[in-house]
């Protein structure tokens, strides 16, 4: 027998169980740890009730009290969690997310909603303080408060 064939053996076994180990790691605490974080419950992705924000006519004007109607509210995720804005001024506005993570993503500066009907709708899946505005009209402002369902 040869030198190499002697350690061949060996190499080809640790070889093997590294494989397994990496295999155990990932299959066992990386991707638990990984969907851990991404895992959203069902009933948060398909709430029963969608809560509609209307866009009021006459938001343009600043003196008008009324933009988003209403302009600051709670929603329960689970149940209303899923926000509809509906744009039924006769110019676009925006709903362009001050903080908030995800929403901050998809409602954007770029978020234009166009008049007489236009729609954005966006799921909040974890609670917190939403707060947007509208980019040409800042002073038209308004507020979301995603919170837990009762235990
Ligand atoms: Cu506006």
């Amino acid at each position: 027998m040869s030198q190499t064939s002697k350690i061949a053996g060996p190499i080809f076994v640790i070889c093997i169980l590294a494989a397994v180990a990496g295999f155990v790691w990932f299959q066992f605490v990386y991707m638990p740890e990984i969907n851990k974080e991404i895992e959203i419950p069902e009933e948060f992705l398909n709430p029963s009730e969608t809560t509609i924000i209307d866009i009021a006519l006459g938001s343009i004007d600043q003196d008008q009290v009324d933009n988003f109607v209403p302009n600051a509210i709670s929603v329960t995720l689970g149940e209303n969690n899923r926000v509809t804005w509906i744009n039924i001024d006769s110019v676009i506005h925006t709903v362009t997310a001050e903080v908030g993570k995800e929403f901050e993503k998809a409602a954007g500066n770029a978020n234009y909603i166009d008049p007489d009907g236009g729609e954005f709708t966006f799921l909040f899946v974890e609670a917190g303080e939403y707060t947007y505005f509208c980019a040409p009209h800042p002073w038209m402002r308004g507020a979301v408060t995603v919170v837990e369902p009762a235990e």
